[in-house]
């Protein structure tokens, strides 16, 4: 399972508290000191943010997962893209401050994308001031994320009535409302006390003070729990009618009655389970931890393929990483049969030999050799020499449908580009084999080579930055990095081409020849959604749906024409930019004689041919998300240097509602569902962007372009004195007015 979440939401200290509380730590780490377990590269540890996932082997009661704690940062979002490729749960945090932010539409978006079925919520930091259960719940049904999530624990601000109504300190209990026990937190130790089944004994316990505002809301929010599970199980409806019509009846229900359908209901996605917490004070981490064991499937709950006697192997490399003592280092999860140490494997997305030499499980950066590797597990292969990440890899000599490749993890599209230029004549190819050993290990880093000059594509200005120090400091080589430019892009005008524009004739071997290609080309519609997989074009296939990328193709034709589309569109005759928003619909090859290798080269000319023939279509450039937090006096300045710059003002922060792309949707019902009432979650009434006023600091959302945002933090930093702080996400490619266009055009040379 994947711990995913906005940056900061405390990925990495809960990652920590569960090996803590797991027994695998005897005293937990903190980012704050650059002492943890899985931020160990020294760039995580100077500024405390995770750069790279970590997968890590968790023992929990009688279960054993794989726990991936992935960054936040969405410069690094390929490596929440391949954990979300690998994993059959995930856990998604929300730091109750702050509830919905960008980057946690960003992940949920990409769980969406490779189909991870199972979630669980985890309200994190309800110990800072200004948190707040209820204003991260509604939040969650606001943005959308879920029509019927469960609450399956409730906080408790302070087991003191008095100091419970100022919400200090923020959370010193946690009712699990499944177990129906209390439990408690006491200078860093906890307790845990079975709660009364009855409403009268309950009012009477010792184990809330006389008047606990909290104590009435316990049997309504179970019931509540109840109920609403009921929806998705005949069998749970029938067991509640059955019960005594008493108030209490809800309350004598046992935790082994209702986790089966829990169960049910969050493997197949109809309820999201919500628990809450403080993984800094490891409050919360133990119940989290018994609900993943209790409701996260086991792989072999999913479809799977039939493990009988001896199954052939067959696993994805979903990262690959460069270790200066251990070499190659291939993080594999195994989908079919049992690997073993010294064995030879087929990549069968590369139809190479690779030879296994070592086996091993990771406890971040130290490791246990292993002799095998089961299905459903992840652990890390060395020893081999060709496989780049989302590779497949087989046993030798299966049957060829056992050779087919898993689905490929797909790098987010690169908005930021530099040329990379050899400090002299003999560096440049230790500075390419860098290069290309980088893209190995990262696939969202692009290398190509334009007018002479290598070019290296990235994520952002921060991913940027990590590949300089990557290039510096793992491969030791001598560089230098030009200007940072934006990797623009260029779409394709409407203009009804000939009729026969799809025939290409040639020459080959002194015969003439001639074939017409199956293909449909025009712009893309407003509301057609662009495939990441095709860098934000649209390509169908015979039967009108989705195509994936040319090297997943099983028909070898429509391969090599779907290879030549991605080369036509990868750059534009007009400008030399990859091109986006094109629908190219290829229709089913003739069954003529024509080679594959003829097929994809009169693809690439016809293609071309057609985008030339048409006027320069419009031009994108790559905006960004903006979080800006300012102190009230240089507000004003702020919002001037954003819109100066392009940007659009989206949101002043006090509104958690509105969304940070600007469209309104209608949030989903509150009806039926547990939600406590304001003051039940009273650290949230104080010092918050949940506030109606008071707060001391402006939150300013925000979308700019990425162009002139390259020197913000300088701006800002002269703005307020220093005082401001702010994040930035790439938001994706809007396209751009005419006078915009040509001053790209000149940047770029092309005007
Ligand atoms: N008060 C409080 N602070 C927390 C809690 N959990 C994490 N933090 C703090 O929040 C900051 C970010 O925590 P991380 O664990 O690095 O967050 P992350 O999600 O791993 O961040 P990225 O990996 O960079 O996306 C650190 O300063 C933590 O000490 C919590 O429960 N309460
Ligand atoms: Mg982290």
């Amino acid at each position: 399972m994947a711990l995913v979440a906005h940056i900061d939401s405390g990925k990495t200290t809960l990652t920590e508290s569960i090996l803590f509380s797991s027994s695998y730590l005897s005293c937990s780490g903190s980012v704050d000191t650059g002492s943890t377990t899985t931020d160990f590269l020294p760039v995580e540890r100077e500024r405390g943010i995770t750069v790279q996932s970590a997968s890590i082997p968790v023992q929990w009661k009688h279960w054993t997962f794989n726990l991936i704690d992935t960054p936040g940062h969405a410069d690094f979002g390929m490596e929440v893209e391949s954990a979300s490729r690998v994993v059959d749960g995930a856990v998604v945090l929300l730091d109750s401050v702050e509830g919905v932010e960008a980057q946690t539409k960003g992940v949920w978006a990409q769980l969406n994308r490779y189909d991870v079925p199972t979630r669980m919520m985890f309200f994190n930091k309800l110990d800072r001031p200004g948190a707040s259960f209820r204003n991260t719940l509604l939040s969650l049904l606001s943005h959308r994320f879920h029509p019927n999530p469960s609450v399956l624990t409730i906080p408790i601000a302070s087991f003191d009535p008095v100091r419970y109504t100022q919400g200090e300190p923020g959370v010193e209990g946690l009712v699990d409302l499944v177990t129906w026990n209390l439990w408690k937190w006491q200078g860093g130790q906890h307790t845990i006390h079975p709660l009364p089944r009855t409403i009268e004994e309950l009012q009477e316990s010792p184990l809330f003070p006389t008047n606990h505002p909290i104590v009435p809301h316990l049997p309504v929010a179970r019931t509540q729990l109840l109920e609403n599970l009921s929806m998705f199980s005949e069998e749970l409806m029938e067991e509640l009618l059955e019960l005594p019509s008493s108030p209490s009846a809800y309350l004598g229900v046992d935790e082994k009655t209702i986790m089966p359908h829990l169960r049910k209901a969050t493997i197949e996605g109809s309820t999201l389970p919500i628990v809450c917490g403080s993984a800094l004070n490891h409050i919360g981490t133990e119940i989290l931890m018994n609900y993943v064991g209790e409701l996260f499937p086991s792989p072999l709950d999913l479809p799977h393929e039939p493990q009988d006697r001896n199954p052939p192997v067959r696993l994805l490399a979903w990262k690959v990483n460069w270790d200066a003592r251990r070499g190659w280092m291939t993080f594999v999860r195994v989908y079919s049969g049992k690997l073993t140490k010294q064995s030879v494997l087929l990549n069968a997305s590369r139809n190479q030999r690779e030879k296994v030499s070592k086996l091993l499980l990771l406890y971040a950066s130290d490791v246990q050799e292993v002799d095998e590797l089961p299905v459903g597990s992840v652990g890390v292969i060395l020893g081999l020499k060709h496989t780049r990440t989302g590779d497949t890899l087989v046993s030798i000599g299966g049957k060829s449908e056992q050779r087919a490749v898993l689905r490929d993890i797909t790098p987010p599209p690169a908005v930021i580009s530099t040329s990379v230029i050899p400090r002299s004549h003999s560096d440049l190819e230790p500075v390419q084999n860098a290069l290309d050993a980088l893209t190995r290990t990262d696939p969202s880093v692009r290398v190509d080579t334009q007018d002479g000059q290598l070019l290296v594509h990235a994520l952002g200005t921060l991913h940027l930055e990590i590949v300089e120090n990557k290039l510096r400091d793992d491969w030791n080589v001598n560089f230098e990095f030009g200007q940072r430019r934006v990797s623009y892009r260029e779409g394709l005008t409407d203009k009804k081409p000939d009729a026969n524009w799809a025939k290409w004739a040639s020459d080959i071997g002194g015969k003439p020849f001639a074939v017409t290609l199956p293909l449909e080309v025009r712009p893309m519609t407003h509301d057609e959604k662009g495939d990441p997989a095709w860098d934000g074009n649209l390509v169908l296939g015979p039967t009108g749906e989705p195509l994936p990328p040319p090297e997943a193709i099983q028909s070898p034709r429509l391969a090599a024409i779907a290879e030549g589309v991605s080369t036509a569109l990868s750059n534009s005759p007009h400008s030399g930019l990859a091109m986006t928003r094109v629908f190219v619909r290829i229709g089913k090859p003739a069954d003529d004689f024509n080679p594959t290798p003829v097929l994809n080269a009169a693809t690439v000319a016809v293609l071309r041919n057609r985008i030339r023939e048409s006027p320069v279509g419009p031009l994108y450039e790559p905006y960004v998300h903006l979080k800006v937090s300012v102190p009230e006096n240089s507000f004003g300045l702020v919002i001037n240097d954003i819109t100066e710059h392009g940007g659009v003002v989206l949101d002043l922060g006090e509104d958690s509602g509105s969304s940070f792309d600007g469209s309104e949707a209608t949030p989903y019902p509150e009806e039926g569902l547990y939600i406590p009432p304001e003051w039940l979650s009273p650290s949230g009434s104080r010092d918050s962007r949940w506030g109606k006023r008071g707060a001391t600091k402006h939150v300013v959302h925000a979308t700019a372009p990425l162009s002139r945002m390259f020197d913000f933090s300088n701006r800002l930093r002269a703005l307020t004195e220093g005082h401001g702080t702010f994040e930035m996400a790439v938001a994706g490619f809007k396209d751009v007015l005419a006078s915009r266009g040509l001053e790209i055009l000149k940047e770029i040379g092309r005007a």
